[in-house]
């Protein structure tokens, strides 16, 4: 997409519009709602960068200098997102890591809303205690259930290849909102000078292949066979294919993630002995990120078949997970099905 002629400026919402113009049937629901998504996301920014100075003011549930209750960020982040969403009026149900239950929104518009979200509004919030970038992920479907109708766990029961939308903010050095609507991957960088996400990264392709593996090698002993091969495979002196891979590993899937998609690298979160079934979400977490992955020539999968795929049966449902750069995917696959 081309800025205008001597204004090389194109914001978030600017896209979005022109994105809708391309599709003459396009109401418009979709753009407002990914509008509303962008405004959380500046006031969570907003929030985060203020993190350390609240941490000295007062704990979570303590009241700070000004006399306001001091709210813990993983909630500040839910709250924002959640109004958000409902105020675009287009979403008649939410599932959040935050919350057990779906919240559904029965007021108004919201109860006709075309569709449902599934977000995680602080992944990775442990990091904040220490000044490390911590993310935002959100995915969008539509309803199941009809219009009008209280939404129910069922919508929220489909496979990640429905998504309509899903992208995720990095709170990081600068902050990032990067999605996909299914036609690519472009990523917007916050301006804070004029407080605007601003194209920043057109069309986002990972490299068919990379450097970088992003395991927690602290669980090494509890990792099936065909992981710990693959982890050695990566430290092998190999000149031809460029090996020892470097290791890197941040602890938040999104930072994990967003480094990986701009320079080729694989992620992986196994099944361990103590977490058989993996630790990431599958409706929150692994199908956005699979989601935005795939668009942009990447792959994921659960070690054996691809993430997209997989029809959840619940909503925190758990999965491994494997994604990256199409090659390096191929190869742990590769040993995986050798060793298991
Ligand atoms: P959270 O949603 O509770 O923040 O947990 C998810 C995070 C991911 O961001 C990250 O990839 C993973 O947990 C790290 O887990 P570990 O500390 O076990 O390596
Ligand atoms: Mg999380």
């Amino acid at each position: 997409m081309q800025a205008s002629a001597g204004y090389p400026i194109v914001t978030l919402n600017e896209f979005i519009i022109n994105r809708q113009d391309e599709h003459p049937e396009a109401k418009g629901d979709l753009s407002r709602l990914l509008h509303h998504i962008g405004i959380a996301a500046k006031i969570v920014n907003k929030k985060i960068n203020k993190a350390g100075l609240v941490d000295i003011l007062g704990k979570a549930g303590e009241v700070n200098v000004q006399g306001e209750d001091v709210k813990k960020l993983d909630v500040f982040a839910n709250d924002h997102f959640m109004a958000a969403i409902k105020a675009s009026g287009e979403v008649c149900a939410v599932a959040s890591e935050e919350n057990q239950e779906i919240i559904t929104f029965d007021e108004g518009l919201s109860r006709e809303g075309h569709y449902i979200v599934c977000m995680d509004p602080l992944d990775g919030s442990s990091n904040i205690e220490v000044n490390v970038s911590v993310g935002t992920i959100f995915s969008i479907y539509r309803r199941l259930s009809p219009g009008g109708e209280q939404a129910d766990v069922s919508d929220f029961l489909q496979p990640g290849t429905r998504q309509v939308a899903a992208g995720y903010v990095i709170y990081g050095s600068s902050t990032m909102l990067v999605y996909t609507t299914g036609e690519g991957v472009d990523g917007f960088t916050l301006d804070p000078g004029i407080g605007e996400f601003c194209l920043s990264h057109a069309r986002i392709r990972t490299p068919d292949t990379g450097r970088i593996y992003s395991i927690n090698e602290g669980n090494y002993i509890h990792f099936p066979l065909g992981v710990k091969k693959y982890i050695k495979y990566c430290q092998e002196i190999d000149p031809e294919t460029d090996r020892p891979y470097t290791s890197r590993y941040i602890g938040s899937l999104v930072s994990d993630f967003h480094r990986n998609l701009l320079m080729g690298g694989i992620f992986i979160y196994p099944q361990t002995q103590a977490a058989p079934k993996g630790k990431l979400r599958l409706i929150y977490e692994c199908n956005p990120i699979a989601f935005i992955a795939e668009q942009a020539n990447g792959a994921a999968s659960n070690g054996t078949g691809r993430t997209l795929d997989e029809v959840p049966v619940s909503l925190h449902q758990r999965v491994p997970f494997y994604v990256g750069s199409r090659e390096m995917m191929d190869r742990v696959h590769g040993f995986l099905a050798e060793y298991g």
